[in-house]
């Protein structure tokens, strides 16, 4: 909340919040069945539809593995959104790309990275804003990066108060690999760089990839001690869901990570909201 803020607005939030709370206590319900409103699928991206409602977010001073910069639990009340049932892959970027003319991304020519059904990385922030514009005139329908909290909510699937998209078992718990990341030897879930998107089984609202393979532009500018900063000058962004780069903390659905919004790595990808009609 800005410290400027009036004290209406402040009262405002406030309230949210504490409503926010109160329906967090009925938090962790299993979801009804699918129904067909809630699959949306347009330009070769299928869309699952997230509730409106409270969420628990953050993640509590004893997780483990935890880092200090990270929020620490808080409610939020979100209004419904569709989010991306994958990161965006290379064959959904291509569509962009022949459409626009933008320049494609760094590693666009890279064997290990390219196939059409793996995550486009290499991306910047800001081509992730010039793609989800191109999505929005396209379509006619708002589309845009996640905030962080819509990003974490949707990542944790209905499971409260957990580490994990999948609960609370480490990502190689039995050894059975739950993402793909760097459990020491990058290969040895499977894949040595990205995975195919939807390569390990969903969360509990349908989500692939929540933890791992890429990490995930948010809308999220970082400029308060909040997130860990200061970065020094200039603009920060961030990224959620760590990826096949990663060691197993930095998977949480609290975890984050930051980078200028011109920045660009070979682990960097995304994926996009799209907002009911009327919003
Ligand atoms: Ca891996």
């Amino acid at each position: 909340m800005p410290i400027s803020a009036s004290p209406p607005l402040r009262w405002r939030l406030l309230l949210r919040l504490v409503l926010a709370g109160l329906a967090g206590l009925f938090l962790g319900a299993p979801a009804g069945p699918l129904q067909a409103q809630d699959l949306v699928e347009s330009q070769g991206i299928r869309f699952r539809l997230i509730s409106g409602g409270a969420y628990q977010l953050g993640s509590p001073a004893g997780e483990a593995g935890r880092y200090a910069h990270e929020a620490p639990p808080y409610a939020v009340a979100l209004r419904p959104f569709y989010l991306a049932e994958t990161e965006t892959t290379n064959a959904q970027y291509a569509r962009f790309l022949q459409a626009t003319g933008h320049p494609a991304p760094l590693y666009w020519k890279d064997k290990k990275l390219n196939a059409p059904s793996q995550p486009v990385v290499g991306v910047t922030w800001n081509d992730a804003q010039a793609f989800a514009r191109w999505l929005t005139r396209k379509t006619g329908v708002t589309h845009r990066l996640p905030t962080e909290a819509e990003w974490e909510a949707a990542a944790r699937g209905g499971l409260a108060g957990q580490p994990y998209p999948w609960g609370g078992e480490a990502p190689d718990a039995g050894g059975r690999f739950r993402a793909n990341y760097n459990p020491g030897n990058f290969a040895a879930d499977g894949f040595a760089t990205t995975a195919p998107v939807g390569s390990f089984p969903p969360n509990g609202y349908g989500l692939y990839d929540m933890a791992g393979n890429v990490a995930e532009w948010c809308q999220d500018q970082v400029r308060t001690p909040a997130f860990g900063g200061p970065f020094g000058r200039g603009e920060v962004r961030l990224l959620k869901g760590a990826s096949w780069y990663s060691r197993a903390r930095d998977l949480r659905c609290a975890a984050r990570q930051f980078a200028p919004p011109a920045s660009a790595d070979g682990f960097i990808g995304f994926r996009v909201v799209r907002l009911l009609p009327g919003q």
